[in-house]
């Protein structure tokens, strides 16, 4: 009985019934459903449903005929746009995204008239999507401008010691080696000058001091009479403090390294890591973030920002979930799945102090239980505008976890260069990499040599 109603049901749809097809669909029929009403292009009452099956199904090519040969009506501007980009139709689908007008849409026309190889129409597209864009999300947008300019050639890549010498300048203005050393005479107050610049960039006074005595000694030694003599020698000087601080971060050219990240609130880890992503994985390493900071739902939203942007894979989960567990998981996944680098973000609310230690040693210990080397590197996230003062956070960092080395960021909105003397001296922690902006490349390693032959030109 109910086989023969089921039978008849079908007979009618194939005959072309609209209710005998529906129910067919509502059935989960679908593909019969499909087979039936491609018979029936031409009936123009059975198209919409025609178009909405093959949406459904993610069958865009058929969808596509049907609204170039039938009817383009069948389809909303954002259905089109979806359905033009799948069929590799980048242009029109570029057009029908920009119909839509919102910021996303608009960096999405953008970034498809680039591929489509027309980069001065991409780029107009690109500056619309920029003005809408909320602030979170426009440094990338500004990326894959910048990315176009430079194909145009609009716009040269800034190379190392461009990076460094923008990320310098705030010091360098604040020291100002160049007038200090400016050919004038040696005497007391040039040397109470330069101590003065040396303790205000925040290098200690300890360091200040050591450096213009040494400086006297060297003067009255070779007889000079003018600063631009002692330019080299202070330069060598400075170099022999900071060469101390300089080390890299350990980058085995093959098997598996584990960075763990800690620090205060604000102090840049999450950007440490995104942009430490976006290095690997360009290096072709298979990339995993962990989301280990549960504190707050927007950390863990920033972290698959960056994710996005670096290419990178995430493991999160809610809000408030227990940090450990989620390496845990990470863990499992990095081994599972064997990826090269791993990254995890941490929080850190100082104003917890017990709870912290506990937190961050139980986060160690489950690095450990799956890979008993790891973590290679403990890295402390330390902002550089508030100087020598992190060196206080710093310390309970330290009672926590065996610190491998430092990174300072924001160096760039810095004054405070001269911090990272005494920052590592008085730590006994080497830095390891310096922040010197906030894009995707602007991180490098600590290189004193560079660093000072940027602070002193
Ligand atoms: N100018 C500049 N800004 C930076 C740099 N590194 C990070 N920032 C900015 O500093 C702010 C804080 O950075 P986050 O990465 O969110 O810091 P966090 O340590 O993860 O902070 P919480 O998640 O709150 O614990 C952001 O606005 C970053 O864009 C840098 O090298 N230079
Ligand atoms: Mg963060």
């Amino acid at each position: 009985m109910f086989f023969w109603r089921k039978s008849q049901e079908e007979k009618k749809a194939e005959e072309g019934s609209k209710e005998a097809i529906l129910s067919l669909i509502e059935k989960g029929k679908k593909e019969k459903a499909i087979e039936i009403l491609e018979r029936f292009k031409d009936r123009e009452e059975l198209r919409p449903i025609l178009f909405k099956l093959y949406m459904g199904e993610g069958k865009y090519y058929y969808a596509y005929q049907l609204i170039e040969h039938y009817d383009p009506n069948l389809a909303t501007a954002k259905e089109k746009a979806l359905i033009y980009e799948r069929v590799g139709e980048l242009e029109k689908a570029s057009k029908e995204y920009a119909k839509l007008g919102d910021w996303e849409s608009l960096k999405k026309a953008g970034s498809l008239l680039w591929q489509a190889k027309k980069p001065q129409e991409a780029l107009e597209l690109l500056e619309r999507s920029l003005k809408l864009a909320p602030s979170i999300k426009r440094q990338e947008i500004e990326e894959i401008i910048n990315k176009i300019k430079e194909e145009l050639g609009l716009a040269q890549k800034e190379s190392f010691i461009q990076r460094l010498k923008k990320g310098l300048q705030k010091t360098k203005e604040a020291v100002e080696f160049g007038i200090i050393f400016a050919n004038r005479k040696i005497d007391e107050e040039l040397f109470e000058e330069l101590e003065e610049k040396l303790i205000r960039a925040d290098i200690g006074s300890k360091t200040a001091l050591y450096l213009v005595e040494e400086l006297k000694k060297e003067a009255i030694r070779r007889n000079l009479k003018t600063s631009d003599q002692l330019l080299e020698y202070f330069k060598k000087l400075l170099a022999s403090q900071m060469v101390k601080c300089e080390a890299s971060l350990w980058k085995p050219k093959e098997g598996k390294s584990i960075y763990l990240f800690l620090g205060v609130n604000g102090s840049g880890k999450t950007t440490t890591i995104g942009k430490l992503a976006y290095g690997f994985t360009k290096e072709g390493k298979r990339t995993l973030l962990v989301a280990a900071d549960t504190f707050r739902s927007a950390a863990i939203e920033q972290l698959q920002v960056w994710a996005e942007r670096s290419g990178a894979d995430i493991v999160k989960r809610h809000e408030g979930a227990d940090p450990a567990s989620v390496v845990y998981e990470a863990m499992q996944r990095a081994k599972e799945e064997n990826y090269e680098v791993i990254l995890i973000d941490t929080a850190g609310r100082l104003h917890t102090k017990e709870p912290l230690i506990r937190e961050l040693r139980k986060i160690r210990d489950v690095i450990k239980k799956f890979f008993p080397e790891e973590p290679r590197e403990i890295l402390l996230v330390l902002d550089a505008t508030i100087g020598q003062n992190s060196l206080q956070q710093a310390k309970v960092f330290k009672e926590a976890l065996d610190i491998t080395g430092i990174i300072l960021t924001k160096l760039d909105g810095s004054a405070k260069g001269g911090a990272v003397v005494p920052i590592c001296k008085e730590l006994g922690i080497p830095i390891k990499l310096i922040g010197v902006g906030e894009g995707i490349e602007d991180i490098q390693p600590f290189d004193a040599k560079s660093f000072i032959e940027e602070l002193a030109s």
